[in-house]
């Protein structure tokens, strides 16, 4: 029998657990479950206890961490961490792209880079291996973060491939995913600490620990970007043979970079991400463009601290400071009372935002906010405006505070606050004019049972006026009576009627989810049907039967079951009937064309044809799931123009893909 030597086994535990670690984190493709890679790991971690001087500098055991720093040592930077000059506009693009032409002779490229939103760091390997990690500090000098920077998985403690420079120096931005960026939040939540304003501070606050355990756990990512100092071999002559060759080393590279050979081709580049970015897995603020030749980087040189060979264009800021007028409340669809933000309109994010959520009344305590206060407002994407924190020392002294009101504002009854949640709610239910309201707008709107002409203002003016006590009211109502509303012709009036007609013939799934049942969604909805198939079913099910339902647990289970007892919804579902709506239950999918069942597809781009939800619900009608995100498991792509990573990874992954045209010829199929 032989038996391997712990030296030997360690040795070979560090080659899988770094193979590993690299498949998982810059190549998000792993090929061994969690658990067995947790295994290699508790092996290796068993080995070192034994043997103590296994643990070398670039064992992935460094990755949990440290003991703890007093504080930070200082360290010089070999060759000084430049800064970007920024173009805020197309026309200063273009003013940089001039100056680089009339100093070059020749033809040129730029390589087009996202601008990572986090912390800049430098990594200096030797012999292959990570020696040093440092923070940008003022370019010259720096923090040495090497503990906190070997935690990061997607940092190769040890390079892969051939051919590295003997010492040479890695630089890139160290920043948080907006994934993990949220799960941090919520646990920061649940043990009632203080939450981090945005991904970025996440990101720096997590790299100043002096305890690197507590970097260990929090979610980062290092993306690198350029070549420091090398000393050896010379490996590159553009910045993306240079990149290409880092990528081969194990280091995570931009999965967008683009090279490109005209300033319209960067300008375009923009347009892209621009549109991408509410989308993207990580925060960018911007684009950067390099001159990829090092020659003709060289030639054109430096000015004070910045390349004249790079630019950053900025996008628009995603935060902005502005003053905090007043607070009003809203009573939602189903009770809640939530305090909203009334703010001096501000530009961030690309529009102008008036209003912002506060959420509840633990928000505003743990914000500290009083009306009059400086706050600044986050808008990322097209998520709704927060308002994140208020500037500190610049409260003036006639600020006031903030008032939780007693009663309901729209009905006036008393308002109660529940102790399994934080909410507070009117009870007053539909006969609280404005939970009336928004349950009628949930009840319209498209993704329910889709009522074309019954707007925001009109139902605002059937309920004021009357008109409407409840949601049946709506398909009494006349044309002669619509008629005699502001802003309404008999056309529309005409229009409307026949809409309500229209909508009375509709999908038991979507009217189960116009009902506005707690959450209770479209999927949600889709499933109960599957499950039941009919209303009654639904209505009779008890818990133990509603949690069989996919995706329906004890929470849900038991919103369900309170809805249908509770003899108003009773009788307003009985109204609904009387007045005539009557429902259709799926023809299941194999009763037509293909069914999809089991498939998960993914839509990616903008279709010219149809809005993206429409072409969901097309797909999820012959069976198959809609996934947001590409992964081994999906099985077809949809890609419209505009279509960026998640084509690309399809591709990577052979995923068959489709243009919108195959799209609709397959739907037109299938009809
Ligand atoms: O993604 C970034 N934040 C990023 C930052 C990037 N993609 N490229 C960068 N390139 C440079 C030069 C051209 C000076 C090598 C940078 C930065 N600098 C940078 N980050 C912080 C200061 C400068």
């Amino acid at each position: 029998m032989t038996s391997t030597s712990p030296t030997l086994e360690h040795k070979q535990l560090c080659e899988q657990l770094h193979y590993h670690c690299h498949r998982y984190y810059v190549l998000d493709d792993p090929e061994i479950s969690d658990a067995e890679y947790d295994r290699l790991f508790q092996r290796l971690l068993e080995l070192e206890k034994q043997l103590p001087e296994l643990a070398v500098a670039s064992s992935p055991s460094q990755r949990v961490g440290a003991p703890a720093l007093d504080a930070f040592n200082s360290v010089e930077h070999r060759l000084p961490m430049l800064s970007l000059d920024n173009a805020f506009s197309d026309d200063e693009l273009a003013a940089f792209d001039k100056r680089v032409a009339d100093k070059l002779a020749g033809s040129y490229h730029y390589v087009c880079e996202p601008k990572y939103d986090g912390i800049a760091a430098s990594l200096i390997y030797q012999r292959g291996e990570l020696i040093q990690a440092a923070t940008r500090g003022d370019g010259q000098r720096g923090e040495d973060i090497t503990q906190n920077v070997k935690t990061i998985n997607s940092v190769p403690l040890k390079l892969s491939g051939e051919h590295w420079p003997d010492l040479f120096e890695v630089r890139g931005e160290v920043y948080m995913p907006l994934k993990g960026f949220a799960e941090l939040n919520q646990q920061a939540l649940q043990n009632g600490q203080k939450t981090f304003v945005n991904p970025r501070n996440a990101a720096a606050g997590s790299l100043r620990q002096l305890d690197s355990k507590i970097t260990a756990n929090r979610p980062l990512e290092f993306c690198a970007y350029s070549v420091g100092f090398v000393e050896g071999a010379h490996f590159a002559d553009s910045h993306s043979s240079a990149l290409a060759k880092l990528k081969q080393w194990g280091f995570l590279i931009s999965p967008l970079l683009k090279r490109v050979a005209s300033i319209e081709q960067c300008l375009d580049y923009y347009r892209e991400l621009e549109q991408q970015r509410a989308a993207l897995a990580f925060d960018i603020d911007g684009i950067v463009y390099k001159i990829d030749e090092f020659e003709l980087q060289q030639q054109l040189g430096f000015v004070s601290r910045a390349p004249r060979w790079a630019i950053a264009r900025k996008f628009p800021a995603q935060e902005e400071i502005t003053e905090l007028k007043d607070v009003e409340f809203q009573v939602g669809r189903t009770g809640v009372v939530t305090p909203v933000a009334k703010l001096k309109p501000v530009f961030v994010g690309g529009v102008t935002v008036s209003n912002a959520s506060l959420h509840n009344r633990e928000e505003i305590e743990r914000l500290g906010l009083k009306i009059g206060d400086s706050v600044v407002i986050r808008r990322a994407g097209d998520v709704i405006p927060k308002v994140v924190s208020a500037v500190a020392n610049k409260r003036q002294s006639d600020a006031r505070a903030i008032v939780f009101p007693e009663h309901c504002p729209a009905c006036g009854s008393e308002l109660q606050a529940s102790d399994k949640e934080v909410a507070i709610r009117c009870q007053a239910g539909l006969s609280c004019p404005a939970q009336l309201k928004e349950s009628l707008r949930h009840f319209a709107s498209r993704d329910a049972m889709d009522i074309d002409g019954l707007g925001e203002k009109l139902l605002e003016q059937l309920v004021d006026t009357g008109l409407v006590k409840g949601i049946a009211d709506l398909f009494k109502l006349e044309a002669w009576q619509l008629a005699g509303l502001e802003r309404m012709g008999d056309k529309s009036a005409n229009n409307l009627v026949a809409a309500l007609e229209k909508a009375k013939h509709c999908q038991l799934e979507r009217f189960i989810f116009a009902l506005g049942i707690r959450e209770v969604g479209q999927a949600t909805s889709r499933n109960l049907v599957r499950h039941f198939a009919s209303l009654d079913a639904l209505a009779g099910a008890s818990l133990d039967a509603l949690c069989e339902v996919d995706d329906v647990g004890p929470i849900v289970a038991e919103h369900i079951v309170h809805f249908f007892a509770q003899e108003k919804n009773q009788q307003s579902i009985a109204a609904l009937i009387e007045a005539g709506l009557s429902w259709q239950t799926p023809v299941s999918s194999d009763a037509r064309g293909q069914s999809l069942d089991g498939q998960t597809w993914v839509l990616t781009g903008t279709l010219e044809s149809m809005p993206r939800n429409d072409a969901k619900k097309l797909i999820q009608a012959l069976g198959a799931k809609v996934s947001g995100s590409v992964s081994k498991n999906t099985d077809l792509l949809v890609a419209g123009p505009g279509a960026g990573s998640k084509l690309k990874k399809a591709q990577e992954l052979g995923i068959e893909t489709w243009d919108e045209q195959q799209f609709l010829a397959f739907i037109e199929q299938q009809r």
